[in-house]
């Protein structure tokens, strides 16, 4: 594993920090294997129940690390098929919570969107700037922002390259929540490690299914969170969340 990423485990809770402070975390290719690798190393871990993904306190990451791009050519960067490997981290099935603290720019943000929801803090700035190096953004800044925050809002952030605060981005539908810039790692952690208590196969069936509401037609996405909602009845974990409520006790999830 590359220095360039830090990972640890907290309770049933995965923490992958990038560590690039010097650069804002530019992202390279390098920093993109450790953090995938170590998404998926927490992903298959049965103790592991979500995942934390932060940064540093200037920055969660200042976009994509533009002196490994700045020298390769069409052909070459089309070859690499260049951050396509970014799809293997929003493949992993554990739930991830993006912890910002700084910039979350370019790569960065677009990282950010590739987790399931973000915490920031109030002092975070969030950005597509890719329009200012004569490029556009390359791993979903187009795609998830529009989805996230409209067409209207997500043009005028491509547009201008302009930064949003956390207030802003907290009102867009960006981030999630805003906390004291102090607080941020610490309430991730605290989050993730309620999820992770609840039953791991309507996690994964919860996140499968708000995602298609992104995909699907209304009705055929109702059908399929109807037919998830009936298949879960086969799971253990329905039968003692329920029993737990009734029996006015905590439930104990165990499936995996
Ligand atoms: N890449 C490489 N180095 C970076 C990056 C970056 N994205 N961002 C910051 N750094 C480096 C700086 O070069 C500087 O290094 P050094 O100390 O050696 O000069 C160090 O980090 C500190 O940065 P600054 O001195 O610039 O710090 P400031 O506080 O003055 O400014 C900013 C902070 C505003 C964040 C500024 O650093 C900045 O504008 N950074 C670039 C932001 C940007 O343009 N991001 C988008 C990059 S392109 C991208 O993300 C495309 C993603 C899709 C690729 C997928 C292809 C398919």
């Amino acid at each position: 594993m590359s220095d360039l990423v830090i990972t640890r485990t907290q309770g049933p809770v995965g923490i992958i920090q990038f560590n690039r402070p010097e650069q804002l975390n530019a992202l390279n290719a390098t920093v993109a294997q450790a953090v995938i690798a170590a998404a998926q190393a927490f992903d298959s871990n049965p103790s592991i129940g979500c995942i934390v993904l932060t940064g540093s306190p200037k920055a969660f990451a200042a976009g994509a690390d533009i002196s490994e791009m700045a020298g390769m050519n069409a052909a070459e960067i089309a070859r690499l098929d260049y951050f396509a490997e970014w799809q293997q981290f929003v493949d992993v099935k554990t739930p991830k919570i993006a912890a910002v603290n700084g910039y979350a720019l370019g790569g960065g943000c677009e990282v950010m969107m590739m987790c399931d929801f973000a915490i920031a803090g109030e002092n975070a700035k969030f950005g597509q700037p890719e329009i200012k190096l004569g490029v556009i953004a390359g791993i979903g800044g187009t795609q998830r922002m529009t989805r996230l925050i409209g067409r209207s809002r997500s043009m005028e952030m491509h547009l201008t390259g302009r930064m949003m605060g956390a207030q802003e981005a907290l009102q867009a539908g960006l981030i999630a929540r805003v906390v004291a810039d102090d607080d941020v790692v610490t309430d991730a952690i605290k989050t993730a490690t309620t999820i992770a208590g609840y039953s791991r196969p309507a996690l994964r069936m919860v996140r499968e299914t708000v995602m298609r509401a992104e995909e699907l037609s209304l009705q055929d996405g109702l059908l399929h969170e109807r037919r998830v909602f009936h298949a879960l009845f086969g799971s253990e974990d329905q039968t003692e969340g329920m029993a737990a409520f009734l029996e006015k006790r905590k439930p104990a999830f165990t499936a995996r």
